[in-house]
């Protein structure tokens, strides 16, 4: 499996199904409902929106200058092995592929996207994970960033979540920097998540693995060889793992995944970076520094980009995202450089990763087993979740490195 593997695949589109407003019991209140209508199209002109049955007419399906989606993406939410006792979720461009992060989506400024989210989450599982009875059962995907109506936003609130067994089509629009108008574009470097499981804030759905990246270019941006996620959490996780669990790189044949950041001396690797849970961190690398500016890249003229800190760490609060791109073994060589948090009882606690660089003819340089030895995670102990599933599985660490 190759970094590109977990990027955006185009696909056909998929049936609708799903939650709709509740119909309003009574003719008086559907009489109310289709006086205020007419009220609100005649005061809106009735430009640009659908007229159906109820007050959820009125949301446009689509954002302003998004007429047509230009992609459409399939993405499938399912159980993933537990990692101990806990329950795992993970999106994927199809179900085997699913893992936490889910797939990088990635978008360019003006372009459109249908993502259709199948949920093929057991019911009982997301019952597992409710914390009120009385909540509904489903996934969503809550984009940040780009821009999306209310119909994609992917709440309880505005029904736009998808029962077990269920599908239902987000649009997403990377609208353009607008200068007229003052406003600003969407390129950057996002993330998607659930926001319906467990509660109305999805924390049991982020907290189970629905989570990704979705980077937002400019045309004439320059484009990486690999693109990784690394998601700073609570109890000291990235991507939900600790220690020896966050890095299972295989020394003879590193395959890159979520828990294995490798590249050659010389490639351009991208982090998407991104704060879930209730906990600050900081983003360091060991080695590698970067520009300060929106992709990590100093452009311009030496003037200007004199203006840009040079950085090595960034602080990161709760639903904070940024990216950066480095060029690996810039200057020092092949080596592995160690990623973690600098708040010390953070990394001290397992909060750590390493970027193994390869020379340029792809060999591992000695001296990466130290983490994997240390923990004695090297085999899978009992109860481990087995290997399947892609990139998915915790790995071999799950059992000596629990989260909980
Ligand atoms: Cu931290």
């Amino acid at each position: 499996m190759t970094a590109a593997a977990w990027r955006l695949a185009d696909d056909g589109p998929a049936p609708e199904t799903g939650p709709q407003p509740p119909a309003r019991s009574g003719s008086t209140t559907r009489r109310m409902l289709v006086v205020a209508a007419i009220v609100a199209l005649t005061l809106l002109g009735a430009g640009g929106f659908a007229v159906a049955n109820g007050a959820a007419a009125l949301l446009p399906e689509r954002p302003e200058g998004c007429d047509q989606p230009d992609r459409t993406v399939q993405l499938y939410a399912v159980e993933l092995p537990r990692d101990g006792n806990q329950i795992r979720l993970g999106y994927g461009l199809t179900p085997e592929t699913a893992s936490y992060p889910g797939p990088t989506m990635e978008m360019t400024e003006g372009e459109c996207l249908a993502v259709t989210l199948h949920n093929q989450v057991p019911a009982a599982t997301l019952e597992q994970l409710r914390t009120d009875p009385t909540h509904p059962l489903g996934v969503s995907l809550h984009v940040h960033g780009v821009k999306y109506t209310q119909l994609s936003d992917g709440t309880v609130q505005s029904y736009s979540y998808v029962p077990p067994g269920q599908s239902r089509t987000y649009t997403w629009y990377a609208k353009k920097r607008d200068r007229t108008a003052g406003t600003p574009g969407t390129a950057g470097y996002w993330w998607y998540h659930d926001h319906v499981v467990g509660g109305p804030h999805g924390t049991k759905g982020i907290g189970s693995g629905l989570f990704g990246g979705l980077v937002v270019r400019r045309p004439g941006d320059l484009r990486p060889d690999r693109t990784y996620m690394t998601v700073f959490g609570d109890q000291q996780s990235i991507n939900l793992r600790r220690g020896a669990a966050a890095d299972t790189c295989d020394q003879e044949n590193p395959q890159p995944g979520p828990t294995c950041i490798v590249a050659k001396k010389g490639e351009r690797v991208e982090f998407i970076v991104v704060g879930i849970g209730n906990d600050m961190h900081t983003f360091h690398v060991h080695g590698h520094s970067w520009a300060d500016t929106r992709t990590g890249v100093v452009n311009g003229t030496n003037a200007e980009a004199d203006q840009v800190p040079t950085v090595d760490n960034k602080t990161l609060g709760p639903g904070d995202s940024f990216g950066v791109q480095i060029v690996a073994g810039d200057s020092v060589g092949p080596g592995h450089w160690m990623i973690h948090c600098h708040m010390q009882f953070h990394s001290d606690a397992g909060m750590y990763t390493t970027m193994h660089v390869l020379d340029e003819n792809g060999n591992m340089p000695p001296g990466g087993e130290h983490d994997h030895a240390t923990a004695g995670a090297a085999t899978a102990p009992a109860g481990a979740a087995p290997a399947g599933g892609g990139a998915a599985p915790a790995g071999s660490g799950a059992a000596a490195h629990q989260h909980n």
